[in-house]
């Protein structure tokens, strides 16, 4: 159900000046509140320690430092999940991913996991009027049950779920198929070339990393040895669409400018724009004019690439007078993986940079560096800059964002989303209750003020192929992270009754007893 009712009364600043002194001006400015545009940035395996805002010394993140100046920069902010799929299909949908059977990493031709019925983050904001975009890289899925058919119109895709525009990588950048979909039509596409994605069996006659490994310029250390494109193998196997594949080492300055374009021409009325970036994840390809200039290898040089991205936005915002009411979120999916299937050198090359800092673990794992996630909001309009301590996680931001919006959300609409609007404008520092994360295996944890509780696993400690360890263990555990914030001690066994107060409260999360009454 699609709401159109709003308290706040848009009215184009352009309006709001007309006939104005600057006295009066300002007077109709407070009293008209005018709809902020929301842009909600989300990078791709960033860790907290990867931004200079954050700690880092090794490189610099200008861009995104000015962002965290003059904004409010989270230090305890969570995504939901370890890895890309679940945490945004959680923050999009305000449902907690484990919920759903179909939310694991998404294949290349996945079909949209997100169902049309759900109203989405996106949705909620068509229905106020806003125009909306995805843009960047999507990994939710598109298409029919039975998966993608990139050669006709894909149906359906984001514009089914709150999308006005749309322009996407499908899944990830070292999945098939290499190419951009625009409005549900693949970019470039040849219809006398047509593209055939498998996810299990080889299909055309394209070289492969396993058959032709003197064929690659970039070397898989782990599976990653599929159909070769750019010289990169990659998960899946594709032929066809020779005219549509992208060139890696463009994409950061394509989906910015598709970016910029979709700001630029809805400057005069309010929007949302969802974009994700490609970077840092691998492969991990720079445009030349980044490579080799952090001197931290290939994974230093796109965290360049993406504080570039970041610049060119607020850049963009500037030269169109509209950066003051402008919601700025920049945050990462899941936490910073070093090795991640390639040989890029990033170990070898870190050279002292620590892109989890002092947290255990890393994307996939239930330790804290599984999810704690860079997070910075900046609206000039409506935040004063700070730093921001409270307990957040990624999940909350539907629901504060419709606060702000004055707008009504029905029961089971975004029914894990809590209203957590003060702590995400630093107007409170409270922080959340308690906020339940996953790792690789849905293995969940819940964090309450200090403590941490991860509910006892049988999967295995390390799944060889991520090389991380995912917090796996038969026994509970449970760590203080205000005196251990590394996880080194499991005080389980010393503390049964926190224990016990904890699991009790992820069980009623889990039977969904928690969820907010809706009127
Ligand atoms: C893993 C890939 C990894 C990455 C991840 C998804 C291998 C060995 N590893 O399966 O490279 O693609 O999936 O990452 O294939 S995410 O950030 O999109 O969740
Ligand atoms: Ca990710």
């Amino acid at each position: 159900m699609k709401h159109l009712s709003s308290l706040l009364t848009f009215l184009p600043s352009t309006m709001l000046l007309v006939g104005c002194g600057n006295a009066s001006k300002q007077e109709a400015k407070s009293a008209l509140p005018q709809k902020p545009n929301i842009i909600y940035l989300i990078a791709d395996d960033l860790g907290i320690g990867d931004l200079s805002c954050y700690g880092a010394t090794k490189v610099s993140t200008p861009n995104i430092d000015r962002l965290a100046g003059q904004g409010m920069q989270f230090t305890n902010a969570y995504a939901t999940s370890s890895t890309s799929t679940p945490s945004r299909f959680g923050l999009l949908t305000g449902k907690y991913p484990w919920r759903q059977k179909n939310t694991g990493i998404a294949p290349g031709n996945s079909e949209l996991i997100i169902d049309t019925a759900c109203v989405t983050m996106a949705d909620m904001f068509q229905s106020e009027g806003y125009a909306t975009a995805a843009i960047g890289k999507w990994h939710l899925g598109l298409g029919p049950k039975g998966g993608t058919d990139f050669n006709q119109q894909i149906k359906p895709n984001t514009q089914d779920i709150g999308f006005g525009y749309e322009f996407i990588i499908p899944a990830t950048v070292d999945r098939v198929p290499c190419v951009f979909v625009e409005n549900g039509r693949v970019v470039g596409l040849d219809p006398n070339d047509p593209i055939t994605v498998s996810y299990d069996h080889k299909v055309g006659n394209w070289p492969t990393g396993l058959e032709n490994p003197e064929l690659v310029k970039m070397k898989p250390s782990q599976g990653h040895n599929n159909t070769i494109i750019n010289g990169i193998p990659r998960i899946g196997w594709m032929t066809g669409g020779k005219s549509a594949l992208w060139v890696d080492e463009d994409i950061a300055d394509i989906i910015t400018d598709k970016a910029k374009n979709f700001i630029t021409s809805h400057k005069d009325e309010p929007f949302f724009l969802y974009m994700g970036t490609q970077d840092v994840h691998v492969p991990r390809v720079p445009h030349p004019r980044f490579a080799g200039k952090s001197g931290l290898g290939v994974r230093g040089d796109v965290i360049l690439q993406l504080d570039w991205t970041v610049g060119e936005i607020m850049r963009t915002l500037d030269s169109l007078k509209i950066a003051d009411n402008t919601i700025i979120v920049f945050c990462s999916d899941n936490g910073p993986v070093i090795d991640d299937g390639y040989q890029d050198q990033a170990f070898e090359l870190l050279n002292g940079h620590t892109p989890m800092k002092h947290y255990r673990g890393g994307k996939y794992s239930a330790y804290d560096a599984g999810t704690r996630i860079p997070f910075i909001v900046r609206w000039p309009n409506g935040i004063k800059p700070g730093k921001q301590q409270a307990l957040f996680s990624m999940i909350d931001v539907y629901a504060s964002l419709a606060t702000l919006l004055n707008h009504p959300l029905k029961p089971g609409i975004a029914p894990d989303s809590r209203d957590q609007l003060n702590n995400f404008l630093g107007t409170d520092t409270t922080g959340c209750d308690y906020i339940v994360q996953q790792n690789l295996d849905n293995i969940l944890s819940i964090i309450q003020k200090d403590w941490k509780y991860i509910e006892p696993s049988d999967k295995a400690a390390i799944e060889f192929w991520t090389k991380m360890e995912l917090g796996n263990d038969p026994k509970p555990q449970l760590y203080n992270l205000s005196i251990d914030p590394s996880e080194k001690t499991n005080v389980a066994e010393a503390n049964p009754e926190r224990v016990k107060a904890l699991s009790s409260l992820l069980e009623e999360v889990k039977a969904a007893k928690n969820q907010k009454e809706r009127k």
